[in-house]
This record gives structure tokens, sequence and C-alpha cells, in this order.
């Protein structure tokens, strides 16, 4: 942990330096890696601002009210924050959701791995609704092999040297962890800058906000079905009825999550027998910050972070967010299975 108390405003990049000092022999790569991030989630953050005003919504190749041609905004996420991991050449490879196989950075030197969910949300853009970047890292596997492939990235979840994402809400913000707690900062837009609001963010043991997309219930696996009936009966004692809140992006409802308590759900059901989110890029990453906080994460039956993958894109169920809430809907998962 950072001495706050030192001084009052600490930036985002003044933090990592600081969180790089106290691992003499550290290289500074992750720190780089994770400034590199911080810098597009800034330059994504003032576009995502601007999205209406400059008809940035638009498909590819369309033009805008300045007669620019423009980008979606989704591919926009994506191209800069290649690009920004892409300066310093520590990462060698980059996968994510708006490319169908891996991106060969060319650095061959570079340790580092990086998933990407470049626009997490993307429905909620033409509505001026919450959205998110999110991001996993990983170190390369085989260093020896000159050719990269997908092995070298198909990693179990615990394998994740860091993870994070930005939200582009009411503010933009930035969590992620190394591993050692959970860190929070807020973008100032006046200075441009993003400022540490918390350093060791935990999440509620309990609480009484359940998030699940309903429209699905009828073809839930039953468990779950009896589980959401169970948040919305009256006990005084265990503050039921939960409210419900779904905002349709998993990294905006997960940001609620840790910071209120309760739980997001998105289920196995008969539409998506693996679930709908991914693996790599929401699930896992989620995961660690989630478990970092002192949450928990499954997949109905196990840790998500624990699940051994088979292809870089693939799809898992999950339940995420305050432990009890967690244990309980595991209770009625398994007594329905
Ligand atoms: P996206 O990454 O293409 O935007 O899709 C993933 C999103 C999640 O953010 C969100 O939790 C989920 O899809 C919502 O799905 P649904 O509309 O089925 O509830
Ligand atoms: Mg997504």
């Amino acid at each position: 942990m950072v001495d706050q108390k030192s001084k009052s405003v600490i930036t985002l990049e003044e933090y990592i330096i600081q969180s790089q000092n106290k691992f003499p022999g550290a290289k500074g790569e992750l720190s780089q890696l994770l400034r590199d991030i911080g810098l597009a989630a800034k330059i994504i953050s003032r576009e995502v601002n601007k999205a209406g005003i400059t008809n940035i919504l638009g498909e590819d190749g369309s033009t805008n009210v300045h007669g620019e041609s423009v980008k979606k905004l989704d591919l926009f996420a994506d191209e800069q924050l290649i690009s920004a991991l892409n300066r310093s050449e520590i990462t060698c490879m980059v996968i994510s959701e708006e490319n169908d196989g891996i991106v060969d950075l060319d650095n061959d030197g570079g340790k580092y791995i990086v998933y990407l969910d470049p626009l997490d949300g993307s429905s909620n853009i033409d509505v001026n609704v919450s959205i998110g970047s999110i991001f996993s890292i990983y170190l390369r596997k085989n260093t020896s092999t000159k050719k990269l492939s997908e092995d070298d990235a198909l990693q179990p979840g615990l394998q994740q040297v860091a993870a994070g994402y930005v939200l582009y809400g009411s503010s933009t913000l930035m969590a992620y962890t190394t591993g050692v707690g959970v860190s929070l900062f807020t973008l100032d837009p006046s200075i441009g800058e993003f400022i540490l609001s918390n350093d060791d963010i935990k999440i509620p043991d309990y609480g009484s906000i359940y998030s699940v997309n309903e429209g699905n219930y009828k073809s839930w696996p039953e468990g779950l079905k009896k589980y959401v009936k169970y948040c919305q009966e009256v006990d005084d004692e265990t503050n039921r009825p939960y409210s419900a809140r779904y905002i349709g992006a998993m990294v905006a409802d997960v940001h609620r999550t840790l910071m209120k308590g309760g739980i997001f759900i998105y289920p196995d059901s008969q539409e998506y027998p693996n679930g709908k989110l991914r693996l790599m890029y929401e699930c896992n990453p989620l995961s660690m910050i989630i478990e970092q906080a002192g949450g928990m994460a499954i997949d109905g039956n196990g840790r998500v972070m624990e699940i051994t993958p088979e292809s870089i894109h693939q799809r898992t169920p999950i339940f995420i967010g305050s432990k009890q809430n967690v244990m309980k809907v595991k209770e009625f998962l398994d007594e329905h299975k």
C-alpha cells in the first residue's frame, strides 16, 4: 500500500512507480504496460464523451458532420489499446474481442500477453449508458519458440499477473490488481490524470442487489430460477427482497457489485449452453478483481480462474460478487443439478 498521508493527490503514474519501488529488482515492464493502458484509456474516454457530437456512432466508413470518415467506437478503442501496448515493445501478443485470431505485435523480446475487451457493453453506446474496457495480462509461456501461437496464451486465469478495467460512466475510472489488492483511480478531466481514490478496495461480504438478465428466465437452469425467487422473497433478517439492477455491460454491473455488494450472474442456458460471456477477456479479469477485493467468482461448479482454457474466445457461465451471495446461489445450483 502507498503512504497516502505524505501526499493528498496521487496520480496513476506516481502510484505505479511507488508500487514498483517496493519490489527491488523489478524492471518496471509491467508498470510501463499499465501506464500504456492508462494512456489509451484517457484517449478512449475522450472519444466516448464526445461520441454523440462527432457522430462517431456511425458504421465503418460513414461520414461525420465535419465530412471526416468515422470508425465505430469499439474498433477505435481496439486500435488505441493495441497501439498503446505496442509503444514499449514489452507485449508480444494481444488477443481481443475485436480480432478472430491472435495479434502478433512483432516484439520478439516482449514477454507479456494481453487480452482485451476494448469496449464492453457496446450495445449501450447508442443510448449513452456506461461502457468499459477490460484487460488481462499474462506472461508468455514458451519464450524459447520464436513463432507465437494461441497455445502461448491459453493459460488459466490464476496465471494472470495483472487485470483490470476502465469504466466510462458518470466519471471515468480505472481499477486494477497485480495480485496484491485492488486499486481504484478516477479520471480528473480538468488535468487529464487518473487520481487514486482507493488503494485497497474491498467488496462487502454480503449485498442485497442481484443482477441478471431476467428476460432469459425460461431457459435458465432450475437452481437459478429458484435462487432468483429466493432473492425476491421477503425476509427482514437477510434484507430481502433484494433490488434488481442490470445495466447490460458486464464491466459496469460488476463495478457496481464491487462497490455495493451483491451478485452478478450470466448463467448457462438453453440458448447459451456455455453462457454468453467470454472467459479470457471478460470473466477471468473481473474474477481476479473481485477475488482480490475479497469476493468470489464461480462458473456454477468451481472457480472461474481455475478453468483450463481450450480456445481464446471461449465462453463460460459466471456467478460473481459478494462471498455470501455466491455461496448461496451455489447451494441452489447444487440442490437442483
Ligand atoms: P459485448 O462485449 O459485445 O458488449 O457483449 C457482452 C455484454 C456484457 O457486457 C453484458 O453483461 C452482456 O453482454 C449482456 O448480455 P444480454 O444482453 O444478453 O443480457
Ligand atoms: Mg464484452
